[in-house]
């Protein structure tokens, strides 16, 4: 290798020319060899260095129609036929629709999206009166990570959680309603990226906050990044509030928890503390950050604690030295994932600008607390998994799978053989690479986060699709690959577009998603809602009545019942606020309402059993129609009314 250009100028070389050579028409063959070309073997070559001495059987490159032939497909079934239902619930992010989705797996059909951070033209979320208290004026995010809470290290069906990286906030949806119940904003943050629960119980969730700024970010060192900090939140899983903030010196990517709720993980890119792109990537060495939670919390107990700005949220201040608090574990440069086994020992941290991952034995890690061992020495494996690993997926089987970005592959390979050759034994822990389609982000497994992980499917989550879909233009969608890993070797059987542009997904036994089919009003939308009618003295499931609330105030209560609504015509005048109220007393499966006034720029859905209301302002005079947008009956166009602005 003659090549002069630092690793980190290959692997951009690399990308940038697999990129360029994209077009609608390419092949994952000439792609490969455009980029080859370009790079003059230099990322390349290493790429293969990373395989060296190994029995990789990496498979030949394929065009689509090869890889997605499924004649004769020995392992699981992957069809679901209509009117049959999926196994499993896959919550994926919705990236920078600010979304959440619901799909189903393995059949790969989009079954919901839950809007978060967004708007949402169809149900009025964002608009409605409820909800624009949780989006407080802000109309768009970026969600990345979608975790589940857990009990005993599986998932308790109640609540999703999932991150808004762009407003640095964190969001619930809750599971028997499907709906986001609440959303904070994570003080003293930006860029809030890896989000993890704790897996014993529904306890705390944290938050890294990737983008280092000054503390307080309100103008002072603003040229001196040498006092920019990041913050590591815990957020009550429970309450949503922030408990405490711990603050370190490194930016925080990727989170995790251990199985025991004793620690977090994060791993830090960028110990260089740099702001350009080449000073962030100037050391070979990173961080895996530990915190230890019963330290941390002793610490904020104990008042060791400061507050920072306006916030009042205590945060204790561990940068500078390891200590009690928080462990910094080198692993090789500018780590992104981590994700732990199912069997709660190891820690895994993959090197995004390194060909490898790094095995920590999280029962090590007591030690290096105790300053027994170096923290270093947690390390007990560190495979070479090929060029620009992310994230890690498990089958529960002992057996890991690592998305490499550039390579474009799945790596499957074995923990226990990773940590018997890290010992010195020859023996190769790569059991297999299968080619993804194009630059997979994240992966994720069956119940890979659980300590049920069953090993069925795996999904990759590729960042381009070019050739895979038809051209609908500039913007293609991206490409979610279906993998099963019960036979042989890993078979790719199916290839899902999906809309900009989901980082993460979970999957989850069906088993254990048991959501509502009609509203049961527990929600505290509900609870808002009722505690307005209340001033009104208003039973919202029975009452149909216009209430006057001042000058230029009114509430329009209505029921709704298929094929009508209770309150055919309502007056207002000119220039009123109003607000109104519509209860579906239908108490029916699959019976949605709408409401939707002409002109007025008002639409809002309503389901079986629940209310939900919308402020506007009638500011013309005449005769406008309201109906309901969904269809719900035979008579559904003649579900309208009429309101009469004098
Ligand atoms: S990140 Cu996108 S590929 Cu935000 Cu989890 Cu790794
Ligand atoms: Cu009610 Cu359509």
């Amino acid at each position: 290798m003659s090549d002069t250009r630092s690793r980190k100028q290959q692997i951009i070389d690399s990308l940038d020319a697999q990129i360029a050579a994209a077009s609608p028409h390419s092949t994952r063959r000439n792609f490969l060899s455009v980029a080859s070309a370009l790079v003059g073997g230099g990322a390349v070559a290493w790429s293969m260095a990373g395989c060296e001495g190994g029995t990789t059987t990496t498979t030949a490159p394929k065009t689509g129609a090869t890889a997605a032939k499924s004649a004769g497909h020995e392992g699981l079934e992957y069809e679901v036929a209509p009117g049959k239902l999926d196994d499993y619930y896959g919550f994926w992010s919705g990236g920078q629709s600010g979304e959440l989705r619901i799909l189903g797996v393995p059949s790969m059909r989009e079954l919901k999206r839950i809007p978060v951070f967004n708007t949402d033209a169809a149900t009025g979320y964002g608009r409605d009166d409820w909800s624009k208290t949780l989006l407080k004026g802000k109309v768009s995010g970026d969600t990345h990570h979608v975790h589940l809470s857990y009990t005993d290290g599986v998932y308790d069906g109640r609540y999703v959680y999932v991150n808004d990286k762009a407003q640095a906030r964190l969001a619930r949806v809750r599971i028997d309603t499907m709906e986001t119940d609440t959303i904070i904003d994570l003080p003293n943050s930006q860029g809030t990226h890896g989000i993890f629960p704790q897996r014993h119980k529904t306890g705390l969730v944290f938050c890294n906050s990737e983008f280092r700024t000054p503390q307080p970010n309100d103008g002072r060192d603003m040229d001196d990044p040498t006092k920019y900090a990041a913050l590591h939140t815990a957020v009550d899983g429970e309450t949503m509030e922030v408990k405490w903030q711990v603050m370190v010196e490194g930016n925080l990517d990727l989170c995790a928890t251990d199985y025991e709720g004793k620690y977090s993980f994060a791993c830090c890119y960028n110990s260089e503390g740099g702001v350009t792109l080449e000073q962030m990537m100037a050391n070979d060495q990173d961080y895996l950050y530990v915190f230890n939670l019963a330290n941390i919390e002793a610490a904020v107990a104990a008042g060791k604690t400061m507050t920072i700005g306006d916030s009042k949220v205590p945060v204790v201040d561990a940068r500078g030295d390891n200590s009690p608090l928080v462990q910094r574990v080198p692993v090789p440069k500018s780590p992104h994932g981590v994700n732990v086994s199912p069997d709660g020992k190891y820690a895994v941290c993959s090197g995004k600008l390194s060909p490898t991952v790094s095995v920590v034995d999280i029962s090590k890690l007591a030690d290096v607390f105790a300053g027994k061992i170096k923290p270093r020495d947690a390390v007990v494996a560190e495979p070479e998994v090929g060029l620009g690993p992310l994230h890690t997926a498990f089958d529960g089987r002992g057996n890991g799978y690592t998305s490499i970005f550039i390579d474009s592959v799945m790596t499957k390979w074995n923990i226990d053989k990773a940590i018997r050759a890290y010992a010195g034994e020859k023996v190769d822990p790569i059991i297999e690479k299968i080619d993804v389609h194009y630059q997979v982000g994240h992966c994720n497994a069956s119940m890979s986060e659980t300590k049920d992980a069953d090993g069925k499917w795996l999904v990759a989550l590729c960042k381009f699709s070019k050739d895979r879909f038809l051209n609908v233009g500039p913007l293609h969608p991206e490409n979610d690959q279906l993998i099963d890993m019960t036979t042989e070797h890993l078979k790719l059987v199916k290839d899902e577009s999906t809309y900009s542009e989901p980082h993460d997904a979970v999957i989850v036994r069906r088993d254990l998603i048991n959501p509502l089919k009609v509203m049961d009003r527990k929600d505290k939308r509900h609870a808002f809602l009722e505690a307005l009618a209340a001033e009104d003295g208003v039973d919202l499931k029975s009452t149909n009545k216009v209430v006057r609330k001042g000058p230029h105030k009114v509430r329009v209560y209505m029921t709704s019942q298929a094929p009508a609504y209770n309150t055919t015509n309502f007056e207002v005048k000119q220039g009123d606020e109003v607000q109104v109220f519509v209860t579906n007393i239908d108490n029916v499966e699959d019976l949605s309402h709408g409401f939707c006034m002409s002109l007025h720029d008002v639409n809002f859905l309503i389901n079986s059993q629940g209310t939900n209301s919308f402020t506007f302002t009638a500011d013309r005079k005449g005769v406008f129609w309201y109906y309901c947008p969904w269809f719900c009956h035979a008579l559904h166009l003649e579900m309208r009314g009429r309101m009469l602005v004098s």
